[in-house]
């Protein structure tokens, strides 16, 4: 069988030289009415890179047990959640970060995940952004039930703005081999439900390549479940953007789901524990590298083309003490995250405690208290 995976040519239209494709951009974008704040997508990508490089560097000095970077897919990701309304819910896998950034959850609150000192870490309700999901693809069935909660709220095709929502699942290219995405995908076409499954094609999950997962371009899986399949440029944030912006728009107006591959590139290792160049080539990632999202974004901005949007050393300036200011919190933060009380596992399971759940938590606590183990230990966690 031939591999196409790859030969398909992503919709872009900012190059990496940084050269924005404005007619092309506009042809696509005539139904959706707010155009991405360049300058704003800049400063998210950069916080959230900075984000994750002082994440690493925690994880590197034994303050988290682990952390699976984002490097180099800003792009696709503050290109989503610039694009998504306040009233719209997200559902995450594990490196949403920049997702979570644009939608104002406290990145001190990702880092409390895997230092191990929270179940979950922050309030789902309080920004209609849900926990990390690491079951991978379990997300886009609690998605799709949650599009189908929507659907009977009525907040659907109201055509009030302020009303009508609409659900995105991320998921990245292995989990399309889970059976949860492809049953998500049926249940989504079946119902004409409002979600966007948001694919971000990083081209490896863990060690296996993309061309495993798919025969075909990751999109085009979307036309046999009924779906439409759209495939865009994931290091480009401005075509990201308006991709999904028109995908929730069709949502919420009630036109049904949208399978969106965001072609990109996991840039670091899996996660902190992981060693890529056991089976991936080092010049592999210098290609992507050179297609860099917020590379080519800051080229566009400092040259002529950008006009009014055009930004100066003294933009780059601030943008950098903010940085600094940002990983300074994410140090301090870090460090001061509450100690779990041994306790709270138990307490948190079941919404009543069982009688058997009351006697392994008394033999834990008795087996702390023996001196046994060291209950403030960052937790060790692997996935
Ligand atoms: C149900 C399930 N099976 C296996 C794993 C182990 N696992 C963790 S991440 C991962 C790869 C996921 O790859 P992808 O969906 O492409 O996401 P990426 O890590 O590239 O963002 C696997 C197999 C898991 N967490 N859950
Ligand atoms: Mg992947």
């Amino acid at each position: 069988m031939i591999n196409t995976a790859v030969a398909t040519e992503p919709w872009s239209v900012l190059s990496p030289a940084g050269e924005l494709q404005r007619d092309e951009l506009n042809a696509r974008s005539t139904q959706h009415k707010s155009p991405l704040n360049l300058r704003e997508a800049l400063r998210n990508m950069v916080l959230a890179r900075r984000i994750d490089t002082e994440a690493i560097a925690l994880q590197r000095q034994g303050e988290l047990g682990l952390w699976p970077s984002l490097l180099g897919q800003e792009g696709a990701q503050v290109g989503a959640g610039l694009a998504l309304r306040p009233q719209d819910v997200v559902f995450p896998t594990y490196r949403e970060h920049a997702v979570a950034w644009c939608f104002g959850v406290d990145p001190v609150q990702l880092l409390g995940l895997f230092r191990g000192t929270t179940m979950g870490g922050w309030d789902p309700r309080e920004r209609n952004f849900n926990l990390y999901t690491l079951v991978i693809a379990a997300q886009t069935l609690h998605a799709v039930g949650y599009a189908m909660g929507i659907v009977r709220d009525g907040d659907v095709g109201t055509g009030i703005p302020e009303r009508d929502r609409a659900v995105i699942a991320f998921l990245g290219d292995g989990a399309l081999s889970q059976g949860e995405a492809n049953e998500a995908f049926v249940w989504a076409a079946a119902q004409q439900l409002p979600v966007v499954f948001f694919c971000q094609n990083n081209q490896w999950a863990i060690s296996t390549p993309v061309q495993t997962q798919s025969r075909v371009p990751v999109y085009q899986r979307a036309g046999g479940f009924g779906i439409e399949g759209v495939q865009v440029d994931g290091n480009d944030v401005v075509a990201t953007h308006a991709v999904v912006e028109q995908a929730l728009a069709k949502a919420r107006a009630g036109g049904g789901p949208t399978l969106i591959e965001a072609v990109t590139y996991r840039r670091n290792p899996h996660t902190t524990s992981d060693d890529d160049l056991k089976y991936r080539d080092r010049t592999e990632n210098e290609h992507w590298a050179a297609l860099d999202p917020i590379d080519r974004l800051r080229t566009f901005l400092l040259s002529e083309e950008a006009d009014g949007e055009r930004i100066d050393d003294e933009f780059l300036t601030a943008l950098a003490d903010e940085e600094e200011r940002l990983a300074q919190r994410l140090r301090t933060g870090c460090r001061s995250l509450p100690t779990p009380n041994p306790e709270d596992p138990f307490v948190h399971t079941l919404e009543r405690m069982t009688r058997e759940l009351e006697v392994q938590r008394d033999e834990h606590l008795a087996f702390i208290a023996a001196g046994e183990v060291d209950a403030t230990a960052t937790a060790e966690i692997t996935q």
